[in-house]
């Protein structure tokens, strides 16, 4: 009887850890207990959000890896053709390196966020020397204080095929190949990843990114490593995520969770909370059980600055910390599973 009282409180215990909110500042950074795990525990970040003292003081503590957002992007970098602002970015890269804080940087070649000169070039020759002098003078400008770069970012479509993109229309699926030579050329220390998003379980659009992943492999372009963006819907979470990450590492490649949220339908509800703190746990599970996963990245980490409730409309509530930077049930979940349990 005593036995079975004892068991039932360590259970009940052992919930209420889980999927109460335990005030933020209780225990040990989520960075720190990912470190201990070999993992990077990192935060979507931008500079405008660098000034929101309650913010910063939730990524000071938790965080042991940022990325930018939007200040690497083509836009922000390179918005007329040869000239270059880092500013924004170096700003991420100072803030980072006070707080030795990793930075992945994001990303060097994408259709979207692309400005308008580059989208407008229709000879391929002009095309293939605009992608090779971005990501050439980005990989250089930032050698040395961007641990991995997402390369290209987002090369295929729902089918796995090759995505329709201006950069595949004028230069054929080469520029993938051109685009992570420059950089390995430029940075031979960076660790090159290829991005994708709705490629965590076994699906059309993972083969296609694995079939991709391993012809580029097999034509000996320098491919480190393969990101997941981790855009999730709560109780969506594919049974085989583990299985296709672990076909990825099979291949000799890292993996990284990069842009990771749990979307709701709103409002919020506690059932929904403890939903979407279950299907935190699973992805950070997912990362812990394969080795070659490098660690997590939240996009972002608190609701105010969330991109959810504009990009799906009706849908929010997709991070850890609430608007108010209050945590949420999630952020006791991800607690418990980066202390082991
Ligand atoms: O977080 C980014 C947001 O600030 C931008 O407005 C948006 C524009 O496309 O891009 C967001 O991030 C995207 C990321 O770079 C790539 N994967 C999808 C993300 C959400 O759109």
């Amino acid at each position: 009887m005593r036995g079975r009282t004892v068991t039932l409180i360590t259970a009940a215990a052992m919930l209420a850890g889980l999927f109460a909110a335990t005030p933020a500042d209780a225990g040990t950074p989520l960075g720190t207990l990912a470190a201990q795990r070999g993992k990077h525990f990192g935060a979507g970040i931008d500079v405008g959000q660098l000034t929101d003292v309650p913010y910063t003081t939730i990524l000071d503590r938790e965080f042991n890896a940022v990325t930018p957002m939007d200040s690497m992007k083509w836009d922000a970098t390179e918005p007329m053709r040869g000239q270059f602002n880092y500013t924004r970015g170096d700003r991420i890269v100072a803030y980072a390196q006070q707080r030795n804080m990793i930075v992945r940087g994001h990303t060097l070649v994408w259709h979207s966020q692309a400005p308008a000169w580059v989208q407008s070039i229709t000879n391929p020759t002009m095309l293939y020397d605009a992608l090779v002098n971005h990501v050439t003078r980005l990989t250089t400008h930032y050698r040395g204080a961007v641990y991995a770069w997402n390369v290209v970012n987002e090369p295929l479509d729902a089918n796995g095929a090759y995505r329709n993109s201006f950069f595949y229309q004028r230069l054929g699926p080469s520029y993938i190949a051109t685009a992570f030579r420059a950089a390995r050329a430029a940075d031979p220390a960076a660790k090159l990843y290829l991005s994708e998003f709705g490629a965590e379980g076994l699906n059309a659009k993972s083969d296609g990114l694995y079939n991709l992943a391993r012809s580029l492999l097999a034509e000996g372009v320098p491919l480190d490593g393969v990101a997941f963006q981790g855009h999730m819907v709560i109780g969506q979470i594919p049974a085989d995520m583990v299985q296709n990450f672990q076909r990825f590492a099979a291949l000799g490649l890292d993996i990284a969770i990069t842009e990771l949220d749990v979307r709701m339908p709103l409002p919020r509800t506690a059932a929904k909370d403890n939903q979407q703190a279950a299907d935190y746990i699973t992805m950070v599970r997912a990362c812990l059980v394969v080795p070659r996963c490098k660690g997590l990245t939240l996009w972002t980490f608190s609701d105010k600055y969330s991109i959810i409730p504009w990009t799906f409309p009706s849908q929010g509530a997709a991070t850890p910390w609430d608007a108010n930077m209050q945590p949420k049930p999630a952020y006791s979940a991800i607690y418990s599973t980066l202390s082991g349990g």
